[in-house]
């Protein structure tokens, strides 16, 4: 059903001076009106004047990932040239630097208190190694894993590749550790051998995991290359929360990223995902030349490579970006502790913001938005929209509901003549066509001059 637009009616004589409403058009309101079914509104009860307004209910503190201190990082890349160094060059699958990195990487990880087990394979008549360490605690039944190949093609260090990924992985558990993080997810932490004869290491895991242990790992995030000296910033497509919650990510810090596109099968996330398990992951560039275009937003040298050293001998400590390792750590601790602390909350259960936002009087409309996750399909026909709007004489106020592709659905007109005070009051709203998944907003827009007020909270019930 299409409503109307607000229609913009005479306000009677209030004050000393004759007001008038202006309803604004929403352009983007109207242009992109949804064919909204508003199929019921429970009457706004009306309430007393609201007393000042209360301080605002802080949110529930997200648990924010600490920074990766890059020296850190670094150090387990001395480390592990060092290693290469010592043993002919190389960290190579069943070359001695491999086995002398897991167990610089698993000495690390049992000082600082994580279970480790090393998980032994053959390929090409060679002993392989993969290093598992799981973080005591969390929901044994969703395991978040993170992880990363450990070693290098025989021609060299591989510190590019893959240390950097090795050491990204390594910091941000021991940064799990040093936090004494409590997850709600169960944290395990890997480091792949050979994968670069075939990711036959982690194949290994994944095909040796039992199914029931297979089903309990909610995702699988991968590492593979994060310090190319002609750094890209690359995000795996694949899936959709994991993807997002790294593009966000970068967002947050003005980077630009773009989807991973030459990596799909050439990794240690391919055995997972083979099996239906949810992966994401990171990489910033092997032998493929930079355009201009990706030069203009990431800076670098366009028309070379993102990595000329890869799989070669100069692949060592100098064949890094430190910004470019610094960020991707970062994000990767980012990630961890985001899906590893979240809660999804389950279908049928609400979405809820409740932080105070102020709406300018006769100005421009505000916006509220509830991030929506973890479920499937649709919204449903009898979306429930809860609202809580402090604000006098509330005729002034319009209320849309904002579906994550924009389209606007009207929860409430001006109407110039109301002078009641407040809008605490629940709207149905057929959202059917809509994705469930995603940001909602409301906006609410004071359409009249005097007179104030601000959202104290809203929520949705799928
Ligand atoms: N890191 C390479 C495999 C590889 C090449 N391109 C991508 C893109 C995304 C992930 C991995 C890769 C190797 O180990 O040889
Ligand atoms: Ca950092
Ligand atoms: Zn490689
Ligand atoms: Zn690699």
């Amino acid at each position: 059903m299409r409503l109307s637009s607000p229609t913009a009616l005479p306000r009677t004589l209030r004050r000393t001076t004759a007001r008038r409403t202006t309803a604004r058009r929403t352009t983007a309101g109207i242009a992109a009106f949804a064919a909204a079914g508003l199929l019921a509104a429970a009457a706004p009860t009306a309430l007393a004047a609201p007393s000042a307004p209360s301080a605002p209910s802080a949110p529930a503190p997200a648990l924010a990932a600490p920074d990766i201190p890059l020296a850190n990082v670094k150090a387990h890349l001395s480390q592990f040239q060092s290693i290469a160094s010592a043993n002919g060059g190389n960290r190579a699958h069943g070359r001695p630097g491999y086995k002398a990195s897991i167990d610089y990487v698993k000495g690390k990880l049992d000082a600082a208190g994580f279970t480790t087990t090393v998980q032994q394979f053959t390929s090409g008549g060679a002993t392989g190694y993969n290093l598992v360490a799981d973080w005591p605690g969390g929901d044994p039944d969703k395991v978040l894993m993170a992880g990363a190949h450990l070693d290098s093609v025989s021609s060299g260090a591989g510190i590019n590749d893959n240390a950097s990924g090795s050491a990204g992985v390594l910091e941000t558990a021991l940064a799990v550790s040093r936090a004494q993080l409590k997850p709600t997810k169960h944290l395990r932490f890997a480091w792949w051998g050979a994968e670069e004869v075939g990711l036959v290491g982690s194949r290994h895991y994944v095909n040796t995991l039992p199914a029931a242990e297979r089903s309990k790992v909610t995702g699988y995030l991968n590492f593979d290359m994060i310090g190319s000296p002609n750094a890209g910033y690359f995000v795996y497509d694949d899936d959709p929360t994991i993807e997002k919650t790294f593009k966000d990510y970068y967002a947050g810090l003005n980077i630009p990223t773009e989807i991973e596109t030459e990596g799909d099968g050439r990794s240690d996330h391919a055995p997972f995902k083979s099996v239906g398990i949810p992966v994401g992951g990171l990489f910033s560039g092997a032998s493929r030349a930079k355009t201009s275009a990706q030069a203009q937003k990431w800076g670098g040298t366009a028309g070379q490579a993102f990595d000329r050293c890869y799989h070669s001998s100069c692949d060592t400590t100098a064949n890094i970006n430190d910004t470019a390792l610094d960020r991707n750590s970062d994000a990767i601790a980012h990630a961890v502790w985001k899906l590893g602390t979240d809660t999804p909350v389950p279908p049928g259960d609400s979405y809820e913001n409740t932080t105070d936002v102020t709406i300018p009087d006769n100005g421009a409309a505000v916006t509220s938005t509830v991030n929506v996750t973890g479920r499937t399909g649709n919204a449903p026909a009898t979306l429930k929209v809860d609202v809580d709007i402090r604000h006098t004489w509330r005729g002034d106020v319009v209320v849309d509901l904002l579906a994550p592709d924009g389209s606007a659905y009207r929860l409430k007109n001006s109407s110039g003549d109301d002078s009641a005070d407040n809008i605490i009051a629940t709207y149905t709203v057929d959202a059917s066509s809509e994705t469930a998944n995603g940001a909602w907003k409301l906006r609410v827009q004071d359409v009249a001059a005097q007179d104030t007020g601000y959202i104290n909270s809203w929520k949705l019930t799928f």
